[in-house]
């Protein structure tokens, strides 16, 4: 065992690459997909996620059928976007919910202002959940928002539209191995497959699913959208061969397409952390992604929301080891954002007007674990910018730093033009700052530093 944890421990070292002392990991270009296998060079796809490496946050939107009654079906809980398999309805009941779904009051305009006002920079829309309901045009199956809802409109092209005029980016997410409305879409041992409707899941054929929904639906949603990111989830069955035909299908149709690692298989642009934040981030671009209560859809009695303390924590530690912060907002049936999420979401954004330049374009912390909070770090010409978000206020009135650096400038980001005093002592640096802390969330110290 003590052999195993020596390895484990040098491992990235093997790598070449450098292990800091909170544990994230810098591994440069050269290993920046670590454990994704490519046939794309590492600098093909650093081109490809520039944007998105800046951007830092994002939302993502979980909506679909499942949010006509918040979860819930003929009065019962069905507990999440899970609802049809938690409830084993049958798909001729299922879709019976798109013969009522009409969101009278969904506005794409509001749900991007929504987005750019909390400082989230693009947006992932459900277009196709497990549930198998497509949320956009589809012309290739006709169970789709447009052909089978009286409300006949659609929603990637509308809010495709919106992000273009405020200037998000915009993606989709496409549930890609579990889709319970095909006879033939099966999962690992069946457990998240139909085994209501389609019984006989030796028989279900993964090929023939995707041949007949996933690669007409996917070239749709490029070429009616041109999306900037496809988002995969649960990849499950598919095959090697099935997840490098599909990226093939997505970069002949648009070569800058993001595409994340749930297009299966170790392939794929990026990693994707769900619920969680790596403790010490990821040798390769990655992406956090969070609900802000307790689902994804929205569920009608769910109301554990997170704090904006908690959320604007976890966006900053996120950065702090080099990645993205994807958080969910779930929107009724009739296309309502709902208010506390809203609520949340703008506390963030007051953050983030005052101390984005700590997290927009920043790269991650070279410094161990700090006690007080997390750094974001960004490299010029001839210095380097640390930004110290303190989530712990000092009482005495110094923030002491125990790592050497040659300080050229410090001063809040909050208040750039009154310099904070600052002297070399035994164990590093002292910063002398103001009793109350200016935030109470994070105040952000802004030291311009000699190259590190
Ligand atoms: O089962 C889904 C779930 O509903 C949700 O879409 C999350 C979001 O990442 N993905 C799957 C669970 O891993």
């Amino acid at each position: 065992m003590k052999y195993v944890l020596i390895i484990l421990l040098f491992f990235p070292l093997w790598l070449n690459a450098q292990v800091n002392l909170d544990g994230t990991i810098d591994t440069g270009d050269k290993f920046a997909n670590a454990k994704l296998e490519s046939n794309e060079s590492p600098e093909v796809i650093a081109k490809r996620l520039e944007w998105w490496s800046e951007a830092r946050f994002g939302m993502f939107i979980h909506w679909g059928l499942y949010a006509q009654d918040g979860c819930f079906w003929k009065g019962k809980d069905g507990r999440s976007e899970h609802m049809m398999r938690n409830l084993q309805i049958p798909i001729s009941d299922y879709e019976k919910i798109a013969d009522e779904f009409k969101p009278t009051c969904f506005n794409a305009d509001e749900w991007v202002k929504v987005a750019k006002d909390a400082g989230m920079k693009y947006m992932v829309l459900t277009s196709k959940h497990h549930d198998g309901f497509a949320m956009f045009n589809s012309p290739s199956n006709n169970y789709n928002i447009l052909t089978s809802t009286p409300w006949k409109r659609d929603p990637v092209k509308e809010l495709t539209e919106a992000c273009k005029k405020q200037g998000l980016k915009f993606g989709v997410y496409y549930s890609l191995g579990r889709d319970w409305h095909d006879p033939d879409c099966n999962s690992v041992k069946g457990w998240r497959s139909n085994v209501w409707d389609f019984p006989e899941e030796e028989k279900k054929d993964f090929s023939k699913y995707f041949e007949r929904k996933v690669k007409p639906q996917i070239t749709e949603l490029i070429t009616q959208y041109h999306p900037a990111i496809i988002w995969f989830d649960t990849p499950e069955l598919i095959t090697k061969e099935e997840s490098t035909e599909l990226l093939s299908l997505i970069h002949e149709l648009d070569p800058t397409c993001i595409v994340n690692q749930r297009v299966g298989n170790k392939l794929g642009d990026y990693a994707v952390r769900e619920q969680k934040i790596p403790a010490g981030g990821e040798p390769r671009p990655w992406e956090t992604c969070m609900t802000l209560n307790g689902a994804w859809g929205y569920h009608k009695t769910d109301n554990n929301w997170k704090s904006a303390d908690s959320l604007v924590h976890s966006l900053v530690d996120i950065a702090s080891k080099g990645g993205n912060f994807l958080l969910n907002v779930g929107p009724t049936g009739k296309g309502i954002i709902p208010q506390t999420s809203v609520n949340r979401l703008k506390e963030v954004g007051e953050w983030l007007n005052v101390n984005g330049e700590a997290v927009y374009g920043t790269s991650s912390s070279p410094f161990g674990k700090l006690a007080w909070g997390r750094c974001t770090k960004k490299v010029g010409e001839d210095d380097e910018t640390l930004y110290l978000s303190v989530f712990y206020w000092p009482k005495n009135g110094k923030l002491q730093l125990d790592f050497p650096v040659e300080i050229i400038r410090a001063c809040l980001l909050s208040d750039t033009d009154k310099e904070l005093k600052t002297e070399t002592n035994q164990s590093g640096v002292s910063i002398t700052i103001p009793i109350q802390a200016p935030n109470e969330i994070a105040t952000v110290v802004k030291l311009v530093v000699k190259p590190l």
